[in-house]
C-alpha cells in the first residue's frame, strides 16, 4: 500500500497538540534513586531522560513531588510551593524541567487541591487557638458536632469516618481521605485565589499542565446531608456524595478563565465518579474546563459482589462487561469531549496480572495484546512506569510488606476490628488490588535491588526482577517496549488513531473471546483485532485484501485463527461503500 496515499504522517490539522500525544507517568518515590537512601529522586529522574525519551513519549506526569507530610504518598500536601527534601530542592526541578524541555519532552505536574496535609500553614492557622475568628477556619470545612456525634455519617476512602474531632474548637473538621488530608473549602473565594496563584506560580516556572487529582470532589452538597450506606457497610458514601457536587464545574471555568487559558497546556482531571454526562462538561471540546478525564469505571468491574467490601475483591472482569463500559466511552466522548486512555496507574494493580495474564508463557504477548487494544481507541494514552516492560502485581506474602495506607487500613478494619472476612481471604485481595502493586521500585536491572538504589529500597522489590527489567526489554527487540515504541509512533504519524470513529466490527458485542473495533476517517481504516483468552479461537474477519499489517505480537499470520492473546492491527483505504 502506498503510505503517503493516505496522508501518512501528517497530523490531523485541527487536532489539539495533546490529542495526538503520549503521556508516560512517573511515580518518583519508585522511579530511580540516585543518593541512596533507598527512595526515588528527581536527580533520579534527570538521570533517565533518556530511556524515557527513547520510548517516544510526548509527556512525562510526574506524582506530586512537593513538600509533604508523607502519610499518603506525597498526596498530603504540606508546601505547594517547596519541593520534598527527600526528593531534592527547587534547583533539581528546574534542571528536570529544562533538560526534558530540551529533549522535547514535557512535564505536567499533579495538583492535589481538595486537601492540603494538616501540617499545611493554612490548617495549621485553622486549628490554633483564636481559629474560629482568623481568616483560615473557613479555609477548611468545619462543623458542630450533631447530637454529640460526627455531623453527617460519611465515611473515608481510608476506612473509619470522614470526620475528625478537634477538642480545641469542639467542631469537627471533614477529610475524605485521611484524617492528616483535611478538605479545601472551594466555595471560600479565598481559597480558590489561594491555590489559582499557586497554580500562576509553577506556570511561571514553565511547566506543561496539571493532572488535577480528585478535582470531581471539590465542591459538596449544599448542608453536607447524610449519604446512603451501601449494604452492610459502616459508613456514608462520601465520594458518592461529593463527586460531580453542585459548584464543581463553576469552579474549574473559573480555574480555566484565572490560570488554564493563558497556557498551551495538557490538563486531566481525576474524576472518581464520573459519568459520560459530566465528562461532556469537564473535558468539553470547547476548552472551557480541562482536555480529559480520567474515569473510573472499568477499573471498578472487578470489585467484589458484596457491596461492604468495595474494591477488595480478587475477581477477574469478563471481557463482555470490559468491553462494553470501554465501547460506551468511546461512543459517548466522541466528537463532544475528550477521553484519557489508562489500564494502570500508582492506585491501581498492574495491567497485565489483573486484566492480561502474567504466568512466564504468556506474560509478554498479553501485555501486548493490552497495549495495542488501547493505544488504538480515541484519547489520550497513559503509560504507568514499567508497564512498557511487563511489570507484574508484587505478590507479598505478609502484612508487613504493604506500606500503602489505604491497604493497611482497610486490613485493619475489615479484618482484625470487623472480622468482615478472614486475613488469608484479604491477603488475596491485597495480592490482586493493593496500590503498592504498582508502587514496587522501577525494575532497571538484574542486581539486588533491580538498580533503583544500592540500598534497601523503601518498599521491596518484585522478586522477578531478575527476568523483568529494562536491560532485558532493550536487548531483547521483540520486547514489549519496543510495541510500546512502534504504538506511540503510529500515533504520531497515523491521524486515523487520533481522528478515527470508533466502532465494534459487526456481533462483536456477543463475543466472549475476542475484542475486535475499526476506527474510520475520510482516508483510512483502522481494524484491530484482539484475542482476550488463553484459549486459540478461530474468526475469519475477511481482511482485504490490501491492507497492511501495521502491528501484531505472534512471529507470523495464521488466517482466520487467533492464538492465545493474540493481537493485529490492520490498515487499509477507506472504500465508503464497503463495511467490516
Ligand atoms: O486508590 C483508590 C482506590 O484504591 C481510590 O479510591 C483513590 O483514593 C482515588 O482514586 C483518589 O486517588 C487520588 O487521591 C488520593 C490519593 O491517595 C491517590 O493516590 C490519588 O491518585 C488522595 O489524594
Amino acid at each position: 500500500m502506498e503510505r503517503s496515499k493516505y496522508k501518512r504522517g501528517e497530523i490531523m490539522a485541527e487536532a489539539m497538540w495533546w490529542q495526538n500525544a503520549v503521556v508516560y507517568q512517573v511515580y518518583p518515590k519508585s522511579f530511580q534513586d540516585s543518593d541512596n537512601d533507598g527512595v526515588g529522586d528527581l536527580r533520579g529522574i534527570i538521570n533517565r531522560l533518556d530511556y524515557i525519551k527513547q520510548l517516544g513519549v510526548d509527556v512525562i506526569w510526574l506524582n506530586p513531588i512537593y513538600k509533604t507530610s508523607n502519610i499518603d504518598g506525597g498526596y498530603d500536601i504540606s508546601d505547594y510551593q517547596k519541593i520534598n527534601p527527600t526528593f531534592g530542592n527547587m534547583a533539581n526541578f528546574e534542571e528536570l524541567l529544562d533538560k526534558a524541555h530540551q529533549k522535547g519532552l514535557k512535564i505536567m505536574m499533579d495538583l492535589v487541591v481538595n486537601h492540603s496535609s494538616f501540617e499545611h500553614e493554612w490548617f495549621q492557622k485553622s486549628v490554633q487557638d483564636d481559629s474560629k475568628d482568623n481568616k483560615y477556619r473557613d479555609y477548611y470545612i468545619w462543623r458542630d458536632p450533631v447530637d454529640g456525634h460526627e455531623p453527617n455519617n460519611w465515611g473515608s476512602f481510608f476506612s473509619g469516618p470522614a470526620w475528625t474531632y478537634d477538642e480545641k474548637s469542639g467542631q469537627y473538621y471533614l477529610h475524605l481521605f485521611a484524617k492528616e488530608q483535611p478538605d479545601l473549602n472551594w466555595d471560600n473565594q479565598a481559597v480558590r485565589n489561594s491555590i489559582f496563584d499557586m497554580m500562576n506560580w509553577w506556570a511561571a516556572k514553565g511547566i506543561d499542565g496539571f493532572r488535577m487529582d480528585v478535582i470531581s470532589l471539590i465542591s459538596k452538597p449544599e448542608g453536607l446531608p447524610n449519604a446512603p450506606i451501601p449494604e452492610g457497610a459502616l459508613y456514608g458514601n462520601s465520594g458518592d456524595a461529593s463527586a460531580n457536587g453542585p459548584h464543581v464545574h463553576d469552579y474549574l471555568s473559573e480555574m480555566n478563565k484565572q490560570v488554564l487559558k493563558k497556557h498551551d497546556w495538557i490538563t486531566v482531571g481525576e474524576t472518581a465518579g464520573v459519568t459520560t454526562t459530566e465528562a461532556e462538561k469537564y473535558a468539553n471540546l470547547d476548552g472551557t474546563e480541562l482536555n480529559m478525564v480520567f474515569q473510573f469505571e472499568h477499573v471498578s468491574l472487578d470489585g467484589n459482589h458484596n457491596p461492604t467490601l468495595g474494591k477488595w475483591s480478587d475477581e477477574h472482569v469478563s471481557l463482555m462487561a470490559l468491553r462494553s463500559n470501554l465501547v460506551k466511552w468511546q461512543k459517548a466522548l466522541a466528537g463532544k469531549a475528550w477521553n484519557s486512555l489508562y489500564w494502570n496507574n500508582h492506585d491501581q494493580p498492574r495491567a497485565i496480572s489483573r486484566f492480561g495474564n502474567d504466568s512466564p508463557e504468556y506474560r509478554v504477548v498479553s501485555g501486548k495484546m493490552l497495549a495495542a487494544l488501547l493505544h488504538f481507541m480515541q484519547g489520550t494514552p497513559y503509560i504507568y512506569q514499567g508497564e512498557e516492560i511487563g511489570m507484574t502485581n508484587a505478590n507479598f506474602q505478609e502484612m508487613a510488606q504493604y506500606k500503602d495506607l489505604e491497604s493497611i487500613n482497610a486490613y485493619h478494619e475489615l479484618v482484625e476490628q470487623e472480622h468482615l472476612i478472614p486475613a488469608d481471604v484479604m491477603m488475596n485481595y491485597l495480592r490482586a488490588r493493593s496500590r503498592d502493586n504498582s508502587r514496587t521500585p522501577m525494575q532497571w536491572n538484574s542486581t539486588t535491588y533491580a538498580g533503583f538504589s544500592d540500598v534497601t529500597p523503601w518498599l521491596e522489590v518484585n522478586a522477578n526482577h531478575e527476568s523483568i527489567n529494562v536491560d532485558e526489554a532493550l536487548r531483547d527487540k521483540t520486547s514489549l517496549f519496543y510495541f510500546y515504541q512502534k504504538l506511540i509512533r503510529l500515533r504520531h504519524e497515523l491521524p486515523v488513531i487520533t481522528d478515527g470513529v470508533f466502532d465494534l466490527i459487526t456481533d462483536n458485542e456477543k463475543d466472549e473471546s475476542v475484542f475486535a473495533y475499526t476506527r474510520k476517517n475520510d482516508t483510512e481504516v483502522l481494524l484491530v483485532i484482539a484475542n482476550f483468552t488463553a484459549q486459540s479461537v478461530s474468526r475469519d474477519y475477511n481482511i482485504p485484501h490490501n491492507s497492511e499489517l501495521l502491528i501484531q505480537n505472534y512471529p507470523d499470520v495464521i488466517s482466520s485463527s487467533l492464538r492465545p492473546y493474540e493481537v493485529r492491527a490492520y490498515l487499509f483505504p477507506n472504500q465508503k461503500d464497503e463495511s467490516v
